[in-house]
């Protein structure tokens, strides 16, 4: 893709996920005297509402929900303390910048721009924001009509899509993710690592840009308590729990 394209792309990602994200817990909250405890931000209290700050979504299920395939530990441990440091550190990072009012899709679409911690921990928060709502106790939700069409069309059927996709997952070296994006009118298959991910500017030059449709995290910490070094089972357990729903809204907004 061009320059031109990318651009034209981004505008049309970031004005889709100015509507996906509601739905997914990024926006910000108006900063309260809660938020400003917990966060320990520096917030003007004259002013309170043009301080914001980025707040931890709750999981739309409980930690147990999705066991067998993910344990309840691994979950809380995930949610609560992984994902808590990087809104605290992002919000920590962000805070009497500049871009302390930006969005994540705004901050990821300029992150070369900006210090490492706005990328490691505003990443962080994005991808986790969107792993959650990909996952589902639900049995049995399906891809689209349309989004079963593009993964015929791509992956010959489901089964090409989870082998190709279990082989971007194993391939990842140490932490990262891996990706089923949406880009160039068609689906792709990518990683990235640490919590690098498709909407980030970095990615367009790295081969893994785009719109995210679903990621799996494949950091140790997200399957080590029930799987240890067992990477390949955590990536099949994964399809068990997988909301297909999500990712099928997802699919729709991309090619609206
Ligand atoms: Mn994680």
């Amino acid at each position: 893709m061009n320059r031109r394209t990318w651009i034209y792309q981004s505008f049309r990602w970031l004005a889709g996920a100015a509507v996906v994200h509601q739905t997914i817990g990024l926006f910000k909250a108006q900063a309260n005297t809660s938020s400003i405890s917990q966060h320990n931000l520096p917030i003007n209290s004259n002013n309170p509402n043009t301080a914001m700050s980025f707040e931890l979504p709750a999981l739309p299920y409980a930690y147990a929900a999705l066991e067998p395939h993910f344990d309840a530990m691994t979950m809380e441990i995930h949610h609560s303390k992984h994902h808590a440091a990087y809104v605290n550190n992002l919000n920590a990072a962000l805070s009497g910048t500049p871009h302390a009012d930006k969005t994540l899709e705004e901050l990821m679409a300029v992150v070369s721009t900006l210090p490492v911690a706005v990328r490691n921990n505003g990443g962080g928060h994005y991808n986790h924001s969107l792993f959650w709502k990909l996952l589902t106790p639900q049995a049995g939700t399906a891809p689209s009509e349309a989004l079963m069409a593009a993964i015929q069309e791509k992956f010959g059927g489901l089964d090409g899509l989870k082998e190709q996709f279990g082989k971007a997952a194993m391939a990842r070296f140490g932490s990262g993710w891996a990706w089923l994006c949406y880009r160039d009118g068609s689906l792709h298959l990518c990683s990235t690592a640490n919590q690098d991910n498709p909407l980030m500017d970095i990615e367009n030059e790295k081969g893994c840009g785009g719109f995210p449709l679903l990621g799996l995290d494949v950091w140790e910490h997200s399957y080590y308590l029930k799987f240890q070094n067992r990477r390949a089972e955590y990536v099949t357990a994964f399809w068990n729990v997988l909301n297909w729903d999500e990712v099928s809204a997802r699919f729709a907004q991309a090619t609206r």
